[in-house]
């Protein structure tokens, strides 16, 4: 038995999905050229699809889970669960107008026309606001239909926002933000499902390490219990005396969230030889 994994085949999302499954230890070569590739070290065997089809491989239980945008999952309206997001592809899906439109609210968009290739919840959020518009479902390069007369407002998703400012537009109105989602076939066996346990406790260990720094610093033994205090660790920092007396070493573990503000307190507080270390993996 192996478990059925779909990624990207190739885009914005294939690099980071590769590196999260091995980073899991799955052992996956680079799919490029390929349709599918074995896991050299799980149960398991990845195909590499165009993401618009993802959830409906994974619908249909060809694929037991997948790696896709939730842009896209929502968009598909397919039948999967979402069982973890992953924190990477981010981005929203947005309305965008010309530079100049004076755009105050959704009302702006009244018997407008709007391009998009996501007609599903751009209809949603009009239907929301009791908007009537016309939907021109288009396939690609959709920011340029404003300058060429296609449409008068866009529906698409942003990440940095240049290629809207590029292309002499703003964004209005975020709709979704989305990022990539590990989702499930609704139709698991028991076998199945413990698969994807063991690889979701592996998923969760990694993401965990990323968000995560090892802290390594030196401090003068009178500093020592207002450090200890600003360091939470896993359980409570490791101290470890230093050659030199008077002097030791902490360790501990920093969420990127309050990385840098605990860095200032603890030069503050006399810490010296910081030194920041990343972690692989991290198992509470
Ligand atoms: O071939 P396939 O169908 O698999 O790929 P695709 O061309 O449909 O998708 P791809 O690879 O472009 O994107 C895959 C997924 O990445 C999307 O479905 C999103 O979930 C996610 N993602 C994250 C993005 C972006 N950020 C993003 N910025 N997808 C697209 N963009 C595009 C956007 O459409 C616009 O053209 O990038 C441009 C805007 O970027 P900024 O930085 O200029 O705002
Ligand atoms: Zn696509």
């Amino acid at each position: 038995m192996k478990l059925k994994i779909a990624i990207q085949k190739s885009g914005r999302l294939h690099d980071d999905s590769i590196q999260l499954l091995n980073d899991c230890g799955l052992g996956i070569r680079n799919g490029h050229n390929q349709l599918k590739s074995n896991a050299d070290a799980f149960p398991a065997e990845v195909y590499f699809l165009r993401d618009d089809d993802i959830p409906q491989y994974v619908e249909d239980a060809v694929a037991h889970i997948g790696i896709v945008g939730e842009n896209v999952l929502f968009e598909k309206e397919k039948s999967v669960d979402i069982v973890e997001h992953l924190g990477f592809g981010k981005c929203r899906l947005s309305i965008a107008v010309k530079k100049s439109d004076d755009y105050t609210d959704a009302n702006f968009l009244q018997g407008k026309r709007l391009a998009t290739t996501y007609p599903v919840l751009t209809q949603k959020f009009l239907d929301q606001n009791n908007i009537k518009a016309d939907i021109h479902e288009i396939s690609g390069s959709v920011e340029l239909a404003p300058g060429i007369g296609l449409a008068d407002a866009i529906c698409d998703l942003v990440s940095s926002g240049s290629t809207l400012f590029m292309n002499g537009l703003k964004e209005v109105q975020p709709i979704l933000q989305s990022q990539a989602v590990l989702v499930k076939s609704n139709h698991l066996d028991e076998e199945q499902q413990q698969l994807l346990d063991q690889l979701l406790f592996r998923i969760r260990a990694v993401k965990k390490a990323r968000r995560n720094k090892y802290v390594l610093l030196n401090a003068p033994n009178h500093a020592l219990e207002s450090i200890i205090k600003l360091l939470p660790g896993m359980r409570s920092p490791t101290v470890v005396p230093l050659a030199e007396s008077g002097w030791s070493s902490v360790h501990s573990v920093l969420d990127e969230d309050e990385f840098w503000e605990k860095i200032d307190q603890l030069k503050k507080a006399g810490a010296e030889g910081i030194l920041v270390i990343p972690i692989e993996k991290m198992i509470l």
